[in-house]
């Protein structure tokens, strides 16, 4: 295909800029958890989008939304591309709507130039990627994947014990589609880069060689309720106390294995959460991440360990619950070289980068070729409402996703 094939930059834009008022917020966010009515409308103009593009449009079991432009030989497996469009509670406009937004764009190009490939292309849309509402994180590209059965994607509940099956029926969401078990050549995500490196280095392309490794957890503290006054403090049994000094212990494992070991606490709840009665239970999450599996393993051995003799200290029980242990991935190497070539043909500035997010090709990358492309975003924040990213990176990258994918889509 000729290099001066370019995608839509502006109409890449409008359609991101559109989506985003679905859960639009006060910030210059987006609310849309996933399965919510938000979720439902931001699906809805997917649909109408991809319809409009000549595209027919399916949902399997998990609602994942498979967007199909046909191809000369529709027998043969499709290229796919796509991310998530289900937001984090304070997310931006960017974080996998971007990943979605442009694989359209890519079919909408192709469109505008009659270019027909050999092989169908599919735009996805995977549900529940963020892992907000529903644990684990990408659990429905897990199902595609066969990392989770289906029975247990469809039993995830959010804390109204309202579960992703029930949830995608009251949307009308509820596809008739298996999930997965078909083959795909080649799978390609467009995202911003969630962190501040390519930023930093003033690059337009992140080529993304892998993703590091991931590991969620539920720990359970449990002491006693008692009066915060008349209960003297070497009798107390602070549930509290006990859950605050394995949380410090948490950072202390990840700062302890500098540079790249990550801890992150994102959910505390103490019960009765009563100014003056000492908590009999606390819930808290730990989120360990590492590029190195060995090391992430040995995270979550210390935090075990160290937790427990907390407990014990204390007079305090302890439950531990592993919900989510995601390997470090590394990528197919001859797509991430299609990345790669694709950007050095389009002259885009570019470094190779591990990704510090988990993202659905982790997943996809266990069932078929799969590769990434970064873009920047301002500041490196995302997950929070101002996320933000330039108009001409956003078009860069989907530039060289509209080139790796096509190549993938002509190879027999
Ligand atoms: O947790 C992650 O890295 C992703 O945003 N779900
Ligand atoms: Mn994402
Ligand atoms: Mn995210």
């Amino acid at each position: 295909m000729t290099t001066n094939l370019r995608i839509d930059g502006d109409r890449l834009w409008d359609s991101l800029m559109e989506l985003a008022e679905i859960g639009g917020t006060e910030k210059g966010g987006v609310c849309r958890l996933a399965l919510t009515d938000l979720d439902r409308q931001g699906r809805d103009l997917f649909k109408r989008w991809a319809e409009g593009a000549g595209c027919s449009v399916s949902v399997d079991k998990m609602g994942n939304i498979f967007a199909r432009r046909p191809g000369k030989d529709n027998s043969l497996p499709p290229v796919m591309t796509g991310s998530h469009i289900d937001t984090q509670p304070t997310g931006g406009k960017f974080d996998g709507n971007y990943g979605v937004l442009a694989g359209l764009e890519v079919v909408r190009t192709l469109n505008d130039f009659n270019v027909e490939t050999l092989r169908p292309i599919e735009v996805v849309v995977w549900t529940n990627e963020e892992g907000s509402r529903f644990q684990p994180s990408m659990v429905a590209s897990g199902v595609f994947a066969g990392v989770f059965d289906l029975d247990y994607g469809l039993s995830r509940a959010d804390t109204e014990g309202k579960t992703i099956g029930e949830e995608l029926k009251r949307i009308g969401y509820a596809g008739d589609r298996p999930v997965g078990g078909r083959k795909v050549a080649a799978f390609f995500e467009a995202h911003i880069e969630q962190g501040p490196i390519l930023e930093a280095e003033n690059k337009t392309i992140g080529v993304v060689e892998g993703v590091q490794g991931i590991r969620w957890y539920e720990f359970y503290v449990t002491g006693q309720e008692a009066h915060a006054g008349p209960t003297p403090m070497k009798v107390r049994k602070d549930a509290l106390q006990g859950a605050a000094r394995m949380i410090t212990e948490a950072y202390r494992i990840a700062t302890s294995r500098p540079p790249n070991a990550c801890a992150t606490v994102g959910v505390i709840e103490g019960f009765p959460n009563s100014i003056n009665v000492i908590p009999g239970r606390v819930k808290f999450t730990v989120d360990l991440r590492n590029p190195d599996g060995d090391v992430l393993t040995d995270m979550g051995r210390e935090m075990r360990e160290v937790s427990g003799k907390i407990a014990k200290d204390l007079g305090l029980t302890l439950e531990i619950k592993e919900i989510w242990v995601n390997p470090p991935v590394k990528f197919a190497p001859e797509l991430v070289k299609s990345v790669q070539t694709a950007v050095d043909k389009l002259g885009y500035s570019n470094r190779r980068i591990i990704s510090g997010a988990g993202h659905d090709s982790v997943n996809i990358s266990k069932v078929a070729p799969t590769a990434m492309i970064f873009v920047p975003c301002k500041d490196g924040i995302s997950h929070n409402e101002i996320e933000d990213a330039k108009k001409e990176d956003i078009a860069a990258g989907c530039d060289v996703l509209l080139h790796a994918l096509v190549e993938h889509a002509n190879i027999v």
